[in-house]
């Protein structure tokens, strides 16, 4: 039976076998006693030991483990040919663990960027309340807007301390805070000690300016990329181009939250249901035309990301569909190629989501 992944607002998925997949595709918000059952779930998690072998890492509890993997794997998973389907990957295990290890009934929800554009704050996402990731940081003052590189700001936001309300209040992270820039400090090799143990709270830095960029244009405009070279670079952002992706994060950990925080950015529970929403912009951009787009990751003339390296730093060769991703401790390794239909190798699942409607570009 296939599973269906509902917007934060409406799931409906599956479990196992079980559940009839629902069809309703108005957007609307899920109920708050699922949405507790996701929040709840995801506490399950950081009450359960981490798998990793002792003194290994800093991960203090199963929820870690899937930071420290992410982490671990920064700068060979993202501004790469392989960036989305790690990352759907990733996203499989953790919904898997949900259901397995804590009992949860549903799919993983999906953050509906467009639907949050003008009231982030008020949002289901982060109005604060348990039935929410909760609110934003407290405010620090001093901090600089968010550099994306190439000249381009934007605001930084209103937090920029520890999470203080809804489910994840003072929640402890076990890792030092990286950030997108070291990518190009550290030259393909992650220091030896960042897996340390070297503890901060949650923080956020909820900015509207950076949602802004997650608008229902800015989403037509990704899934309408003509080939998939075109579609993994606007996906993936660059130097001065603040793509749906870069804006989920940073609308959530604007300048200096953990959300934001490439390395460590799934810290934030936030970062599944934004990663959810990724994936469904390839899985819709696949579904747009599958004979040509299911299994294929050439065409069209963009040269930027075709190889494993984050930049293709250090220098690595172009990725084919018989490439090997692992997510360490988390799963066995898997080929590129068996990984890329949602409903082949592992998967079975599909998203809630108008895929014809939303997929246009939007009228003038
Ligand atoms: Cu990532």
């Amino acid at each position: 039976m296939e599973a269906t992944r509902g917007v934060l607002p409406t799931i409906y998925r599956y479990v196992g076998s079980a559940k009839v997949m629902l069809t309703t595709l108005n957007r609307s918000s899920l109920p708050p006693n699922i949405r507790k059952d996701f929040l709840d779930s995801v506490n399950c998690l950081r009450r359960k030991p981490s798998i990793f072998p002792p003194g290994l890492t800093g991960s203090q509890n199963r929820y870690d483990d899937f930071t420290a993997t992410h982490l671990n794997q920064t700068l060979t998973v993202h501004a790469n040919t392989f960036f989305v389907h790690w990352h759907r990957h990733l996203l499989f295990l953790f919904e898997q663990a949900l259901i397995k290890e804590c009992g949860y009934q549903h799919t993983l929800p999906y953050w509906d960027w467009p639907l949050y554009v003008d009231n982030l704050y008020t949002s289901k996402l982060f109005d604060g309340s348990e039935h929410s990731f909760g609110g934003n940081g407290a405010y620090v003052p001093g901090l600089p807007d968010i550099n994306e590189g190439g000249g381009v700001f934007v605001p930084r936001g209103t937090g920029g301390g520890c999470v203080t309300t809804g489910p994840f209040a003072n929640m402890t992270v076990p890792f030092k805070k990286l950030k997108f820039f070291d990518i190009f400090v550290f030259n393909g090799v992650l220091p030896s000690t960042a897996l340390n143990y070297d503890p901060h709270c949650l923080t956020r830095d909820i900015s509207i300016g950076a949602v802004q960029w997650g608008n229902q244009a800015n989403v037509s405009y990704q899934i309408s990329q003509p080939d998939f070279p075109s579609f993994n670079y606007f996906i993936n952002g660059a130097l001065g181009l603040v793509s749906v992706h870069t804006a989920g994060h940073q609308a959530g950990g604007g300048v200096n939250g953990d959300g934001s925080s490439t390395f460590g950015a799934n810290a934030d529970p936030f970062f599944y249901l934004h990663h959810a929403m990724v994936d469904l912009t390839y899985t819709v951009w696949q579904a747009l035309d599958p004979k040509r787009r299911q299994y294929n990751i050439t065409g069209g003339n963009t040269t930027a990301y075709l190889t494993s390296t984050a930049f293709n730093i250090p220098p690595s060769p172009i990725v084919t569909l018989d490439f090997e991703l692992n997510w360490g401790f988390l799963d066995q390794p898997r080929r590129l190629r068996d990984i890329m239909s949602v409903t082949g190798g592992p998967y079975c699942y599909k998203y809630d989501y108008d895929y014809d409607q939303y997929s246009k570009p939007m009228q003038e």
